[in-house]
């Protein structure tokens, strides 16, 4: 039998092209004069398996649907029951045979009847659809309306003629595959659905059928200029300038410009005959001049986020609250930046990004990654037959979207690889709006943009082309095109799981070269679905967890923010790293300098303070006035004369930069930004930190009868030289350790093996480490216990010598660790683990925190005393991983209700690592609620860790921060403390209380 041939034969949803009955792209705007009548609410809803299952005989007046779902819109409705999520990075998960898509093709009959207010005027009317996935089909009382695609783009039809006063019948038909499907690769969850509004709008003789708001900010002479095309023509007021100017035509008046740091709106109206429209006017310009992105004649830097659409329980269904939360954190975290990746957002994202402040690139929902896998053959955007298909695209986001100052450039859409589709968009993007340069990534050349941005480039490689000495592209003049453009990462630092670490590195390169503009994080937030066990337990799927036949596990759970919007340490860190203002202490002259790295603002809304802190207790305090300094400009502070220590101490100055006042984003006293440096010049743990006194002599170790060996505080097995209980409370003896629960970014990118350092540990055994005990010896003082640390079938190993020494209640501990043999890879940690009872719930120290750090990720760790709970200490990220160190511990104290427990105190200062499981525990949990408190706490004491680096989707560890086996010395001494001698406890604050405002 021959296969049909698509031609004229191919349904409306295998057809490339955009669909029928559609009004032309137009501005959105959330209000006006004009009625509107939201079609959100319980609609009726039946799913089908196929999209020929059914006739449309729903869509006719008098259909009875009562046997029918409930289902809400907007919604998914495999988030409600229906079939199941789906989750794929870049492959379809169907077969590519574009246009067409799978028989079994899950199709959503939806049906909604309603009524018209009284006083609904009659006449023209509009039915507007904000996002339907991925295709859909409309009738309005048994009329068809048209079809369409476009998930994440509006769409809208003439009903007017259709209405009626009551008993109006909606009818939509959903595939979840069309066409479109083919253009909509994005990395995210497939979920079907009518996910955005549904509303009825009054189109009264004479309303706007479309405006366009051209606004431009001159930096040298501080004019704003105005114009507002409209189609029908009208007015437009500007009450405070004065203004009140026929559409159309242009008028050039003096203004605050609008940026992303002082985003400086102006209330105006739009009146046409038949309706008025506010809007809210920001003056800006933005251009590319000697190879730098410029708004209003400066340079800017993106300190970025890449925002997917998210909401752990509905999926891509947002409300205006969610909206906000996001750009309140973000404004909160120094992001001054967002990439739509990779879709138009909800368009009132847009007006909340113009009000609170943000830069966006706004990017079109078009992805064909998936064709990367059969070497682009068949790429739609290199197919001309699509061409129509993505204009529609380009037109439906620049259209709804010209009016946002905020959209500072235009994104054609992501991993597409070429094609004369792109560029064809390009074009008409750039005649319809020359304001706004053009953005893509997925193509080297260049030759449609007018930056050069890039995903993942390492370090070394963003310096290079920051120099404008990047290698060559072959055709000199694109070259020379491409090198005098500016420069930035529309995707880095890979916020998969624990990390990403090199953070500060990177922002050292965006500083340092004009040409690099800063960059986007990938991503803002984990996108794990919330479901519960059947115990009742919280946790968060990923693919896999629905059954999917193709998906790509935890990789749709990289986000600075965990599901629920609660910040990751690597938005705390990412904080640090951005802060807008970058402070820097001179203690040996006094001196404090405070460099303004706005690009627009001064530092008028900020106060400055300082505290200096004895051993992590803040003591005195005081405000500093800062002279008038611009952005870009410095200003010198003077500290204050150093207070008097009481003795040899550890003292640090801490300076804080907080809100002066109350902003739209965050409360007076929000900190932005802070610095720390030592006041005293001495050294960090051993002698520099105060240990508590010293009691008592040296004690020599004693061999008892029963096989133990008594040190002090210590009782040691003669036989191993394993430490068994402290004072009166049993320990598992600790020893060295050196495995980690891999990361994600340990675990590289599944589809290239080199970069699984996870793979490559566990072949050389580090996570099955044996330890045989060389020699037990019984000296004067010290009780010394040799041990060669080796995994199986390798001949290489860690000789380690503990040596025990006790002087009074303190038991000390000096390791020394020698590599024998061949040793390739970095190590993940070394130090020693050693397990307490579980009761000792507390912890408090003096060092790094009050979050997680490690070595590539702690520029958000200030030294201070810290409490927490052990559960605190914990970091759940959706794949469980190692989590939860501490940066520079001078010592700690774990206790337990009755305040007895274990005294640390390190020399040098040490990462503390508290769990209430297993390494081997987590790393063998897929999910939360696999981890399980055991019947000990264990505790990590790591003299070195290895580093973080983003090698889930980009580089490793950098050279400075990768853990090579290497002698190694350091110490600790433990201190048993009973419920009565606990030394004084100041407060200091949880974790918890830190950084989320
Ligand atoms: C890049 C994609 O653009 C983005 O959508 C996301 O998938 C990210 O990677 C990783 O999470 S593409 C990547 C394969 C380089």
């Amino acid at each position: 039998m021959h296969e049909a041939e698509p031609s004229e034969a191919v349904p409306y949803y295998e057809d490339m092209a955009p669909g029928t009955g559609a009004l032309p792209p137009r501005a959105w705007w959330a209000v006006s004069d004009a009625r509107r009548v939201s079609l959100g609410g319980d609609w009726r809803f039946r799913l089908s398996p196929t999209a020929q299952a059914r006739d449309d005989s729903f869509a006719q007046p008098g259909y009875d649907a009562a046997g029918w779902d409930e289902l809400p819109v907007p919604s998914h409705w495999p988030l409600h029951g229906h079939e199941r999520p789906a989750y794929t990075n870049i492959r379809y998960p169907f077969p590519l045979d574009p246009p067409h898509v799978p028989t079994e093709n899950p199709t959503g009959d939806h049906l909604r009847m309603f009524d018209l207010p009284d006083d609904w005027p009659g006449g023209a009317a509009v039915l507007r659809f904000d996002g339907v996935d991925s295709c859909a089909r409309v009738w309005l009382n048994g009329t068809e309306l048209g079809t369409f695609k476009g998930s994440r783009l509006p769409v809208e039809f003439e009903v007017g003629e259709l209405l009626r006063p009551r008993g109006n019948v909606l009818a939509v038909r959903v595939h979840q595959w069309s066409s479109g499907s083919y253009l909509e690769d994005q990395d995210m969850w497939w979920l079907p659905g009518i996910f955005r509004e549904v509303t009825l709008i009054e189109r009264p003789e004479g309303a706007v059928t479309d405006f366009f708001v051209h606004c431009g900010y001159d930096h040298a002479t501080g004019n704003g200029t105005l114009r507002v095309d409209c189609e029908p023509g009208g007015t437009v007021t500007v009450p405070e300038l004065d203004l009140d100017i026929p559409t159309g035509e242009q008028v050039v008046v003096a203004v605050e410009p609008w940026t992303a740091e002082l985003p400086r709106l102006y209330d105006a109206e739009l009146a046409t005959e038949g309706e008025r429209i506010p809007l809210r006017i920001g003056f800006r310009s933005v251009a590319v001049e000697d190879g730098v992105l410029k708004v209003n004649g400066r340079r800017i830097l993106f300190r970025g986020v890449n925002r997917h659409e998210f909401d752990p329980d509905h999926g891509r269904v947002l409300d205006q609250e969610t909206m906000r939360d996001d750009l309140l954190l973000m404004k909160r975290h120094n992001i001054n930046a967002v990439r739509t990746s990779h879709y138009p957002p909800h368009p009132a994202f847009l007006d909340l990004c113009d009000e609170l402040g943000m830069w966006v690139v706004d990017e079109c929902d078009l992805e064909t990654h998936g064709f990367q896998e059969i070497g682009w053959r068949g790429n739609p955007v290199a197919d001309e037959r699509w061409t129509p298909a993505l204009l529609d695209r380009a037109a439906r986001m620049v259209e709804r979207d010209k009016n946002h100052p905020s959209v500072v450039m235009w994104s054609l859409g992501n991993e597409c690889g070429t094609g004369a589709g792109l560029s064809a968009m390009a074009s008409w993007i750039r005649d319809r709006d020359p304001a706004r340069p053009i953005h893509y990534e997925g193509d080297l050349s260049c030759a449609d943009t007018d930056v050069y941005s890039r995903m993942y480039a390492n370090h070394a490689e963003s310096e290079l082309i920051g120099r404008r000495a990047e290698l060559p592209l072959a055709d000199a003049e694109l070259d020379k095109r491409r090198r005098d453009m500016p420069f930035l990462l529309c995707e880095y630092a890979h916020a998969m799981g624990n990390g990403p670490g090199g953070l500060s590195e990177y922002q050292r390169i965006f500083e340092t070269y004009e040409r690099c503009q800063g960059g986007f994080v990938w991503e803002w937030i984990d996108h794990g679905l919330r479901r519960r066990t059947a115990d009742g337990t919280a946790y968060y799927a990923y693919g896999g967890d629905f059954g999917e036949e193709l998906h790509d596990g935890n990789f749709v759970c990289d986000g600075l923010v965990f599901p629920d919007r609660t910040p990751s340490p690597g938005l705390v860190e990412y904080k640090k790293v951005i802060e807008p203002v970058r402070i820097e202490g001179d203690p040996e002259r006094g001196l404090v300098t405070v460099v303004n790295r706005h690009d627009f603002a001064d530092l008028s809304g900020l106060a400055f303070s300082w505290s200096y802190e004895v051993e992590g207790v803040a003591g005195d305090g005081g405000r500093f006035t800062v002279p008038p300094t611009g952005p870009g400009e410095s200003a010198l502070l003077d500290l204050p004369p150093m207070p008097r220590s009481p003795g040899p101490v550890e003292a640090h100055w801490t300076v804080r930069a907080v809100l002066a006042e109350d902003t739209a984003w965050a409360p007076a006293g929000h900190e932005v930004a802070w610095t720390q440096f030592a006041a005293a010049d001495r050294a960090v743990g051993g002698q520099g930190t105060v240990s508590r006194a010293h009691r008592g002599a040296a004690h020599s170790p004693r061999p008892a009868d029963d096989g133990t060996v008594v040190l002090g505080p210590g009782t040691f097995d003669a036989a191993t030289g394993t430490l068994r209980r402290l004072g009166g409370a049993r320990v598992h003896g600790p020893r060295l350790d050196v495995w980690r629960a891999p990361t994600d970014n340990d675990r590289g990118m599944p589809w290239h093996h080199e970069t699984r350092l996870d793979l490559r540990w566990r072949e050389s055994g580090l996570h099955r480490m044996q330890h045989r005990v060389v020699g037990v010896a019984v000296g004067g003082d010290t009780l010394t216990v040799t041990t060669r640390v080796a995994p199986a079938a390798a001949d290489r190993a860690l000789r380690t010598v503990c040596t025990w020494s006790a002087t009074g209640d303190r038991l000390r501990l000096d390791v020394a660790v020698t590599p024998e043999g061949e040793w390739r890879l970095p190590l993940p940690r070394l130090g020693v683990r050693l397990g307490l009872s579980p009761g000792l719930e507390s912890v408090e120290w003096y060092g790094g925190g009050p979050g997680e750090a490690y070595p590539d990720s702690r520029a958000a760790a200030r030294i201070g005393r810290w409490r927490s709970s052990v559960d605190a200490l914990q970091t759940p990220y959706v794949r469980p991983q190692e989590n939860g160190a501490r940066a520079e511990v001078r010592w700690a104290e774990l206790r337990g209700g009755d305040g007895s427990g274990v005294r640390i105190e390190g020399a040098p200062a040490f990462w503390l690592t508290a769990r209430p499981w297993s390494t081997e525990a987590l790393d063998a949990a897929e999910h939360t609620y696999d981890l399980v408190r055991s019947d000990t706490l264990w505790v990590h004491l790591d003299h070195a860790l290895h580093g973080l680096g983003s090698a889930s989707c980009g580089p490793e560890v950098l050279p400075a921060h990768r853990l090579d086996a290497a002698p190694a010395a350091f110490s600790f001494t433990f201190v048993p403390l009973d419920a009565t001698n606990g030394p004084e406890r100041p407060e200091a604050p949880a974790p918890s209380d830190q950084e989320q405002q």
